[in-house]
């Protein structure tokens, strides 16, 4: 048989010759501490990655989060809270999130619409950078206990400084996420994807598993010792049954460790427990969770401890 007689009468259909045109790019969470950016970054992402917690600067590492679906793809970066600087660890914080917000293609500015103490005021610096954002939105959270005073302030707040209309929503509930979604959607640069479409995050479990227990610790202890603590995981078998994870929780005084360790070992063990059950949940397999706890006086000061927490020291502060 001749090849031609088996042509097609019409031409195929163009889905199939035209390439899908996708869209991909990075979008920044930012604003105040407590602000509610870790959640909505969970409530984009469908899956709990950043952690939350009820105290402020609960984010002190920029955390990626990727979601892919209808031919887009949206690299989501939580920030720390843009707070003024009392320590080498909030300067730190605060030059992450300061350059989070240059490199990306859409910042969501998160704030608060809930607080008492009313609109975010930015230095000179960090507005600027907002103002020369590439694509800007400002986000009104926690409308669902927002007072209509506020949310008003919020929206003369934006258009003057910014001059654009807040988007308002709840990351607790989600009522307003999904128009959110539409609206970075539609600002994303045409573009292939960035990372393999079911990635979720490019960090490794092991900063997930570390942050998790940090978010225990926030949890269950007051007053400075949760700001003191930074964990660290020291070992991984992901071949072990169950999944065997050693790690280290860093405080700054001995009288921080005791209280983590609790008396007769009563607080370490509740903090290794539920912190296990959120591991488990997160890595879908049994853990056996080792933990220890060590002193390293002023960590939160002191450049080379920060850089092996993974820190990044701002080239001005290094010499120091
Ligand atoms: N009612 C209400 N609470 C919210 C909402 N969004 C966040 N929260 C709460 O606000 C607190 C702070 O939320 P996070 O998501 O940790 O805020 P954040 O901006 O990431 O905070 P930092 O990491 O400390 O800068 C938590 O107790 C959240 O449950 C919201 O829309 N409504
Ligand atoms: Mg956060």
């Amino acid at each position: 048989m001749d090849q031609d007689d088996i042509e097609p009468a019409e031409a195929a259909p163009a889905a199939d010759a035209a390439p899908v045109e996708t869209r991909a790019g990075y979008v920044a969470l930012v604003g105040y501490p407590n602000a509610g950016k870790s959640s909505l970054m969970n409530q984009l992402v469908e899956q709990k990655l950043s952690i939350v917690t009820p105290l402020a600067q609960t984010t002190r590492e920029r955390v990626l989060g990727i979601d892919t679906r209808d031919g887009v793809q949206m690299v989501f970066v939580d920030t720390p809270g843009l707070v003024e600087p009392r320590y080498l660890l909030h300067k730190a914080m605060l030059h992450q999130a300061m350059d989070v917000i240059t490199d990306a293609d859409v910042v969501l500015l998160l704030v608060d619409a809930a607080a008492s103490a009313g609109v975010p005021e930015f230095s000179d610096d960090v507005l600027g950078l907002l103002q020369r954002a590439r694509s800007l939105i400002v986000v009104s959270n926690k409308t669902d206990l927002a007072r209509p005073g506020l949310l008003a302030r919020v929206g003369e707040w934006s258009r003057e400084r910014f001059g654009v209309e807040p988007v308002a929503l709840s990351a607790l509930t989600g009522e307003g996420v999904q128009a959110l979604r539409g609206e970075i959607a539609g600002r994303l640069p045409v573009s292939p994807f960035l990372f393999p479409e079911d990635d979720v995050s490019s960090q490794p479990v092991r900063f997930f598993v570390a942050e998790l227990v940090r978010e225990t610790a926030f949890e269950m202890f007051e007053k400075e010792v949760p700001y003191s603590v930074a964990v660290k995981v020291d070992e991984y078998r992901e071949a072990a049954t169950p999944v065997y994870i050693r790690a280290t929780i860093y405080v700054e005084r001995p009288t921080q460790k005791a209280i983590i360790i609790g008396s007769g070992g009563a607080a370490i063990r509740r903090l290794g427990q539920v912190s296990r059950e959120k591991i488990e949940e997160f890595v879908g397999a049994p853990v056996y969770l080792d933990l220890w706890v060590k002193v390293l006086p002023r960590w939160r000061r002191d450049p080379v401890a920060l850089q092996r927490f993974g820190f990044q020291i701002p080239k001005s502060e290094q010499r120091k």
